[in-house]
């Protein structure tokens, strides 16, 4: 009987688990031969702070553990708002990139990641929308 409900409650948390997984807004851009990959910590970014992963592949699809990531993040002049520009701090724990993202205001903000590895720097632009 006790076996039965750890069973259930096994399975209950697995689907719970599955669900938030891909409730998590996911994206990604190609940047020259590199393919970088965004994965936010919300289904929809928000106003304050936003957690994102960031994952760079070759043309192979190997990650790409060494290169020099930069992630810009802005917001164009709009009435009674000047535009407003902000590099966020990038740490990495293994093969992924974390940066924090503080949006301001909600609307769309533009994302610009520069990629540097093997003496090039590519960027890919994503654009999202803040609520
Ligand atoms: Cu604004």
């Amino acid at each position: 009987m006790r076996k039965r409900v750890f069973v259930v409650l096994a399975v209950v948390f697995l689907l719970t688990a599955g669900v938030v997984y891909a409730k998590e807004l996911k994206m990604a851009k190609k940047a020259g031969e590199y393919t970088v990959q965004m994965k936010f910590d919300k289904a929809s970014p928000v106003v304050g702070d936003n957690s994102v992963q960031i994952e760079v592949t070759d043309s192979m699809g190997r990650l790409v553990t060494d290169a020099k990531v930069k992630l810009d993040y802005s917001m164009p002049a709009m009435p009674g708002m000047p535009a407003m520009n902000y590099t966020a701090d990038i740490s990495q724990t293994g093969e992924v990139y974390n940066a924090v993202l503080n949006l301001s205001m909600a609307g769309s903000w533009n994302i610009d990641v520069k990629v540097k590895h093997d003496k090039k720097t590519v960027s890919a632009k994503f654009t999202i929308d803040a609520k």
